[in-house]
């Protein structure tokens, strides 16, 4: 099965904005399950190389929306093993070359569904397989991690890599003390972080590198005034947040800022009702879905961050997520623990 296909709708919809605020939760669940049946369409295929990636971000937001089962269990993780390959790593869909990306991806869907067993029955010793083909992108002088053998380096490798080990249980494998001194590394002046150091703070950058903080417990190496302070200051008139100064507003900053300020306690420094508005503004109230910004197209990678972004501020209807690991809050307590 290749499942849910990215960004994109045709381009023929115009999408219709909805008159009222209200969640249109049975038309989002419509909107996910319909990604996979439309293989005819040409984006389907322009965009196999977020295949793994997306069925994560469609499988947590029906998680999300208290529809865990709307999707076919065996046939999802037979899916996820056909990208798994023999060094352990994963890749977008069959044929593609293994990544961090897709293996944190992967190893997410895999504990979404409780299915580390069935990894473990397509492949004996799977579990530590994963884990050895994440802990060998460690580069062990900085304590970072590479995408793949081609040598990028990312902060969002770093918390990939950290985040999937939790979760397996295997974060022993790896140097997590210098991961920490890397994060560490990217510090800026004003309180955030960027893809490395010296580079400029970006709110994505900001969510894996306070998400490598949250999983090894150092949050107390955060100047919590100071980010707090740079991730309010995100939120624009119209009630959505941006990523960076002088940049527009787009709903998947409401998890990127909005999940790294529940990290530090520092949600409640933005006006929740006022983003909790925009985000909602941001959905097609006809077929289902959110977009970046209101009227733009849908696509599943802002359905389901505009629904975490939700459920960090408790609206009704969506089911708690986890700041750190952008997956169901109940699931996280059974694999790592509450
Ligand atoms: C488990 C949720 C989860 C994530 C895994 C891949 C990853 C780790 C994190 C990605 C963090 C990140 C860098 C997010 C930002 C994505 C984004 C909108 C990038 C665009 O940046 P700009 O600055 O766009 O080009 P704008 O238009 O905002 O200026
Ligand atoms: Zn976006």
């Amino acid at each position: 099965m290749s499942l849910v296909a990215g960004p994109g709708r045709g381009g023929h919809h115009q999408p219709a904005l909805p008159d009222e605020l209200e969640l249109c939760v049975e038309k989002h669940v419509a909107y996910i399950k319909s990604l996979d049946t439309r293989k005819d369409e040409y984006e389907y295929w322009l965009t196999e190389h977020l295949r793994l990636n997306g069925l994560y971000w469609g499988l947590t937001a029906l998680h999300l929306l208290g529809h865990p089962d709307a999707l076919p269990r065996s046939e999802v993780i037979d899916f996820v093993m056909s990208c798994m390959h023999d060094n352990g790593g994963f890749s977008a869909a069959p044929g593609h070359d293994p990544h961090m990306l897709y293996t944190c991806s992967a190893v997410q869907i895999l504990a979404t569904l409780d299915a580390f067993g069935d990894l473990e029955a397509h492949v004996n010793g799977g579990k530590e397989k994963v884990a050895r083909y994440i802990a060998n992108l460690q580069d062990r002088d900085t304590g970072t991690f590479n995408g793949d053998g081609w040598g990028e380096k990312d902060t969002r490798f770093l918390f990939n890599a950290l985040l999937a080990l939790s979760l397996l249980g295997m974060m022993h494998l790896v140097d997590v003390q210098k991961g920490v001194e890397y994060v560490q590394s990217c510090a800026n002046f004003d309180g955030g972080y960027g893809t490395g150091p010296g580079a400029e703070s970006h709110a994505g950058q900001i969510y894996t590198c306070v998400g490598v903080l949250s999983i090894t417990k150092r949050l107390d190496l955060v100047d919590k005034e100071k980010l707090g302070a740079w991730l309010s200051d995100r939120q624009l008139p119209n009630g959505g947040l941006n990523g960076r100064p002088e940049k527009k507003e787009d709903v998947c900053y409401s998890w990127w800022v909005g999940s790294s300020l529940a990290m530090i306690d520092r949600l409640h420094w933005i006006d929740q009702e006022k983003l909790s508005k925009f985000i909602l503004q941001c959905q097609d109230s006809e077929l289902g879905g959110f977009a970046d910004r209101p009227g733009d197209m849908v696509d599943v990678f802002h359905t389901v961050f505009g629904l975490a972004g939700l459920s960090l501020m408790k609206h009704p209807g969506v089911r708690e997520v986890d700041p750190i690991y952008c997956m169901p809050k109940d699931i996280i307590n059974r694999v790592v623990g509450g």
